[in-house]
């Protein structure tokens, strides 16, 4: 049987991320991906004006409900950008009643960067999250989302171990087996993740080329990237380096093109290398 994935994340129209990222990467590597939209937005909302913005969480609930009546199975559920605060209950909810002890909960904390919350947050926003954190099996946030997340002053880079590897281990205090951390430097040449297992207490960094400039959309691509690679059974360290690679490779061909960087990046031309390193691997899950 093949793998199935319930991504739940805004559509954001133009700008590659959330869905229009997790859906094309996740069904390269042979995936099956339902989608659950939290809201629909003519752009993201990162160096845009006057987007369109279509909050869609009283549909969740009856989207699930029919799912329920068709009995599937679901072995990841994967969650991003949220369209509300009450998202954060009802979604939790949803981990519950379609999943189940099969289910990889892998949940990108997506609402803050560069040392701030992103607009249409609240300040309550991040407890709520962390909530979501605690009934998550993986988490991907960055740097700023982490701090946030535990209630922590954001810490400027370069980092150090001692750092990086103390607030994995306070992540996963929270509540999820792994964390997946975006953003690491130890210097300013270099730009990566961190991964920490608690339960076999692994730590592993892949590192790559920093290239300069902001660009959109690329924790999307990572933790797209990321969870093909652990659905195809990829370890920690292997699934951290493929999900740096595939993302350092889409952000070069953005700078080399001069492309807007509020755009995304050109994770499209590396689809086809991704899927040769990641053979779908079958799903053994009980429900259809
Ligand atoms: O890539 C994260 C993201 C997803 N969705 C929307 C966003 C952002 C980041 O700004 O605005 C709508």
């Amino acid at each position: 049987m093949q793998k199935r994935v319930a991504a739940i994340h805004d559509i954001s129209c133009f700008g590659r991320c959330s869905i229009t990222v997790a859906l094309p990467i996740l069904s390269a590597v042979g995936i099956e991906t339902s989608i659950i939209p939290t809201a629909i937005l003519s752009t993201h909302t990162g160096g845009f004006t006057g987007y369109t913005f279509r909050d869609l969480t009283g549909d969740i609930l009856p989207i699930a409900d029919h799912w329920k009546t068709l009995n599937l199975g679901f072995d990841a559920m994967y969650t991003g950008y949220l369209g509300s605060f009450e998202q954060i209950e009802i979604i939790s909810k949803l981990f519950d009643s379609l999943g189940d002890e099969g289910t990889l909960r892998f949940v990108d904390p997506v609402m803050a960067d560069n040392g701030e919350l992103y607009a249409a947050f609240s300040p309550e926003f991040p407890q709520g999250m962390a909530k979501l954190c605690a009934k998550a099996d993986a988490i991907v946030p960055n740097l700023t989302e982490a701090a946030f997340l535990l209630g922590e002053d954001y810490a400027e880079g370069p980092y150090t171990k001692e750092y990086i590897e103390g607030l994995m281990k306070r992540l996963s205090a929270l509540g999820p087996n792994q964390v997946f951390l975006t953003g690491v430097y130890f210097n300013d040449s270099e730009l990566g993740a961190a991964a920490y297992d608690r339960k076999t207490g692994e730590v592993s960094y892949a590192f790559a080329q920093r290239i300069p400039g902001y660009y959109h959309g690329t924790g999307d691509v990572f933790g797209s990237a990321l969870l093909a690679a652990l659905l195809s059974d990829r370890s920690l360290s292997d699934a951290t380096r493929i999900a740096v690679d595939f993302t350092t490779a889409a952000i070069c061909r953005s700078r080399d093109a001069k492309s807007d960087i509020r755009f995304g990046v050109n994770f499209e031309y590396g689809l086809g290398e991704l899927a040769r390193q990641l053979p779908p691997k079958p799903s053994g899950r009980k429900k259809a």
